[in-house]
């Protein structure tokens, strides 16, 4: 432990000390007499005793105070508060509660519970947010059917929404009018929801496949309905795909989703009210990139899917977490990969795991996919529960094969449907439909830590044998000093070094022990090694493959992943060399490059992500010590030498698609793509026209993509383009938040030398502020990745980072928690930058009224 005075003290919540719940609460009415500055909630709860016991019924309460209780009806003071927590103690098997509180959403700054977002009112309950707003066993094991009252102000709230269905509505006086919901489906209070503003809907229907119609709209400020067209035909084409894929149905008859601009996250599930992060709804061409779209669509369908994996069947604690968020995020990844090109999906999803996850899983914040306890829950929903536990299932499909996997999951669907249900019970269904023992593979759930496999090919050319020699080991992380090996699917096969030719089918190996050798015979030629095909498991491998072998393989495997792998593993190798000797020889790379460039087999948007070098964070998580500065040397040497070298290449591939106008399909995205990757390249070989011709893609852009991919480009450097480009920018969006996040994230991103000090100026900017999640995100979550800068080696990096942290603390616990992990880094530098690092640490632990949040990441970092 530091030797720090901590400011918050740490209860520890064990997941094998779960209990069921004392009291269920089958039915609970809800009326809310809303307002900003302060909203009436009046709750009646049915309890009813849990099993055989005599203690008390404990309702979960924070920052409430009763202003009456009732019991069976009647008044009564035969209640104690225990800290947060309402005790009641009763004699019989099943009352009725009723509480009284009043809370104050205008000024909830934490977005949990209900709070105010641009004159909206919403709601936040995941995790344990619903204790926010009344007292409630707030667990999601207990399951209760709500009925909900809304009154509120008509003018200032004209919309009232809560979960389920709409039953009926009315006028009161003074101005106010209620809406009555009730939602027949029993849920846990993490998915209540309710919103009350002045919004507009996109609406359209959807017929199920049984018949049923669904009224769908998306809510939003009238001025942004232009704005939700995407969104909205993300979600038809979504329903669609859970009836199909999975066979799942919706179960309600409306189906509403709400955009605010203040939200924690991207999303939120609640039954039959979504409630969103706007930049997860909001999409035009001129304001939203590509990227923006797809994740867009991956968002709608993520949230919808809940509805199945994580409403319907919900987790009975949230050491399950990854329960409903690893088997959902496999669900809209499958769903993504089929609205355009599986291969460049894998490549994204895969990219994503290596930035976010392996980090996590190699840091002092590593978890297992099902971890063993916590501090506070929100830091938990993690790259590990949600990317690491798409992988998890991801791989028992690979072992159950397609059909055996469905036959699982509608066996999983079936058995769980109305209850609250952990990991092991969705293995049991794989293991039960599958029929196949998965009591090895169940570690992954419990280790974490990224296991490591070597691979290496001997042959025998004298027997016509090839000996593939395969062993893994999981390195150690905080709490678990010794593992188990781990059952991994490898996909795998052989091909001839001189003909190209496949030596062998394609295997599906499964490595359960440490070590295993596998033989191939009839291997006349020296065989190259293509492993972890698709990514078929979520390990590190370490082969014995020449850049020879690694240039061929990126050239002629039949797997496009396998061969996005082997010119990255080239491009890693090379930049490896280079940061290590100073130099190296780039001629393969330029080589292979230039070989996928020509390629007119391939898909331009594959084509983008194989050529583009790995980031200076993924080189950095190569490296015993990490050392940004030369990383960016090398990295730019590379690049520049790539740009010169491929010049006419790359202004080929550029005058392609420049004149392309906007579409948003597979092709078209590609294109564009490929355009501001070919752009960069120029850019990168310093031809002097490089600016100018980014300028001009910036103004004539008919598209945010190209707008921004033009940006990006000159924000590498220091040209008066880029100053007139910047300002042009702001002015044409300065009223549009979104679009301004972009502005602060690309300037924080930038790999020029003073980035570290334009960033703390940005944070004097006018238009910067803490208290809307996505601004603080769009600069310091952004600058926190920029390698070079963050780890500027004054040190002015880490401190500013600590500065905003302390100062969003105050605000927003939840969010400042999640962008401390880069400065938990510090093993991984030099040991000036790492006292530096741990100097920061210290300090946010010694602020005084810290968070329980930011204690649990500051201090297990320092560990
Ligand atoms: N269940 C949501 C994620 C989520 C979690 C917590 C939140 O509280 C601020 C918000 C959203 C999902 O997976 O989309
Ligand atoms: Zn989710």
């Amino acid at each position: 432990m530091p030797d720090v005075q901590a400011t918050a003290q740490p209860t520890v919540t064990r997941r094998e000390e779960y209990r069921a719940p004392d009291w269920m609460v089958p039915e609970i009415t809800l009326d809310f007499d809303l307002g900003a500055e302060a909203t009436r909630v009046r709750a009646t709860l049915t309890v009813e005793r849990n099993g055989p016991h005599d203690r008390p019924l404990r309702l979960d309460g924070e920052g409430l105070a009763p202003e009456r209780v009732l019991i069976d009806g009647e008044a009564s003071d035969a209640w104690r508060m225990d800290g947060g927590t309402l005790e009641i103690a009763l004699a019989g098997e099943r009352h009725e509660i009723g509480t009284e509180v009043v809370i104050a959403p205008e000024r909830n700054t934490q977005l949990m519970g209900l709070y105010a977002s641009g004159g909206i009112l919403c709601t936040q309950c995941e995790a344990e947010g619903f204790r926010r707003i009344t007292f409630f066993p707030d667990r999601p094991d207990v399951l209760s059917r709500y009925r909900v009252t809304m009154t509120a102000d008509k003018a200032r709230y004209p919309v009232l929404l809560a979960n389920g269905d709409p039953v009926a509505s009315g006028d009161a006086e003074d101005g106010r009018h209620w809406a009555k919901w009730h939602d027949p489906f029993p849920k846990p209070s993490y998915l209540f929801a309710l919103v009350a503003g002045d919004l507009a809907a996109n609406r359209d229907t959807f017929t199920t496949r049984s018949g049923r119609t669904v009224d769908l709209a998306i809510w939003v400020r009238e001025r942004d309905l232009p704005r939700t067209d995407h969104a909205l035909r993300a979600l038809k084409t979504a329903m669609t795909w859970d009836e199909q894929t999975y066979g799942r149905e919706y179960d309600l008859d409306v189906f509403n989703i709400v955009a605010v601009d203040d939200f924690n996250f991207g999303a939120m599930e609640n039954k039959g009210l979504n409630i969103f992060n706007s930049r997860y709804i909001l999409a035009d061409p001129d304001t939203a990139t590509d990227h923006d779209y797809d994740g867009i669509a991956g968002v709608v369908a993520h949230e919808y899917f809940h509805n199945w994996s994580g409403n319907r069947v919900t987790c009975r604690d949230w050491f399950q977490l990854s329960l409903k968020e690893g088997f959902t995020v496999f669900r809209d990844q499958s769903f993504s990969a089929d609205q355009g090109s599986h291969a460049v999906k894998r490549i994204e999803d895969v990219r994503t795991l290596r930035a976010a996850q392996f980090p996590e899983d190699a840091g002092p914040l590593a978890h297992p996919v099902r971890p063993d306890s916590y501090q506070e829950i929100s830091n938990f929903y993690t790259a590990t529960i949600y990317n690491k536990g798409a992988e998890l299932i991801r791989m028992m499909a690979t072992i159950l094969g397609e059909e055996k996997f469905r036959r699982a999951t509608d066996l999983y669907f079936d058995r769980f449907d109305g209850t609250a249900a952990t990991c092991e019970d969705f293995v049991t269904c794989m293991e039960e439909a599958g029929e196949v023992d998965l009591i090895p593979f169940r570690r992954w759930y419990s280790q974490a830590g990224t296991p490591r496999v070597t691979a290496t090919v001997r042959h025998e050319p004298g027997s016509a044998r090839a000996l593939v020699k395969l062993s893994q080991r999981v390195p150690p992380t905080p709490g678990q000093p010794a593992k188990q090996p781990m059952v991994l699917p490898l996909r795998l096969k052989l091909f001839g070094a001189e003909t190209g030719q496949e030596l062998a089918p394609e295997e599906l190996v499964l490595l359960s022990d440490e070590h295993a050798e596998i033989a191939f015979e009839g291997v006349t030629e020296r065989p190259v090694l293509s492993i972890n095909r698709g990514f078929s498991a979520p390990v590190i491998v370490e082969t014995n493959r020449t850049a020879a072998d690694l240039a061929f393989l990126s050239a002629h495997d039949d797997d496009p992943f396998a061969r996005y792998e082997a010119m990255q593993q080239l491009m890693l190798d090379t930049l490896v060399a280079g940061v290590t000797h100073g130099r190296a020889d780039h001629a393969d790379v330029v080589e292979a490059v230039r070989h996928t460039l020509a390629d007119e087999t391939l898909d331009p948007a594959f084509i983008a992500e194989a050529v583009l070098l790995p980031s200076e964070s993924f080189v950095g998580d190569q490296m015993e010590v990490v050392d940004p500065d030369t990383i960016h040397r090398a990295r730019e040497t590379l690049r520049r030498d790539l740009g010169r070298m491929l010049e006419g290449e790359w202004r080929r591939a550029y005058e392609r698609s420049r004149a392309n106008r906007f579409e948003y399909s597979p092709a078209a995205k590609g294109a564009r793509r490929l355009k501001s990757v070919a752009l960069g390249y120029i850019d990168a070989s310093g031809a002097p026209d490089a600016a100018s011709l980014a300028f001009v893609q910036f103004e004539h852009a008919d598209n945010m993509t190209d707008r921004q991919g033009a940006l990006t480009t000159l924000a590498g450097g220091t040209s008066k383009e880029w100053v007139a480009a910047l300002d042009i920018f702001y002015n044409r969006y300065s009223d549009n938040a979104l679009v301004l996040d972009k502005w602060f994230s690309t300037q924080a991103l930038s790999s020029r030398d003073d980035a570290a000090e334009q960033v703390e100026e940005l944070a004097r900017h006018r238009d910067f502020t803490l208290a809307n999640p996505n601004r603080a995100r769009a600069l310091i979550g952004a600058f926190s990745v920029n390698q070079r800068a963050f780890h500027h080696p004054s040190g002015r990096g880490y401190r500013f980072l600590a500065d905003q942290l302390i100062a969003l603390d105050k605000l927003n616990p939840q969010t400042a928690a999640k962008l401390l992990p880069p400065l938990g880094r510090w093993r991984r530098f030099d040991q000036k930058r790492a006292r530096m690092m741990r100097e920061q640490l210290q300090r946010i632990l010694a602020t005084p009224g810290l968070s329980k949040d930011m204690f649990e990441q500051a201090s297990k970092s320092l560990e």
